[in-house]
């Protein structure tokens, strides 16, 4: 009888965690760039909410398409737009991060295969609370006007 009340309290400890980290955070609209053939790199977009009251950072994103994942942003530099590294990008508290074309994103440097659209890219978001979220984004073709320079 002990165990069988431990198993339940245990079991109802685990479906609590779960709710928890469940509640935090959502994804909407991932997507991942379609690439030409012998492109280098691409990158991920979508809009990331956190439900909690304390202000977030989406610390890493690991995914296997590429050999380097970072999280980038744009400066204006010499009047130009490029890209740089950033350490984190923050989730306000009630808020949403929108990552999109000439702002926040995941970059994948160092293309392992092409990007074709309508097929999926798992990626994986680890954030500073400890959560992590496994998505499936698809590849979709994404149209910008001007062209990015890194700045590495
Ligand atoms: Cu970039």
């Amino acid at each position: 009888m002990m165990k069988l009340i431990s198993s339940l309290l245990f079991s109802l400890i685990l479906l609590n965690t779960n709710f928890a980290n469940a509640a935090v955070f959502s994804i909407e609209d991932a997507h991942v760039r379609a690439t030409p053939p012998h492109s280098q790199n691409s990158a991920a977009f979508m809009k990331i909410h956190n439900s909690s009251d304390i202000s977030r950072k989406l610390i890493t994103v690991s995914s296997d398409i590429a050999e380097r994942v970072e999280l980038h942003s744009h400066i204006m530099s010499d009047g130009m737009m490029k890209m740089r590294q950033v350490e984190a990008i923050e989730v306000d508290a009630n808020g949403t991060a929108i990552l999109r074309p000439g702002s926040f994103h995941v970059m994948f440097l160092g293309l392992k295969s092409p990007l074709v659209e309508g097929e999926n890219v798992r990626l994986r978001l680890y954030f500073d609370n400890g959560d992590e979220i496994t998505i499936d984004a698809p590849i979709k073709k994404i149209t910008t006007k001007k062209k990015m320079k890194h700045n590495q």
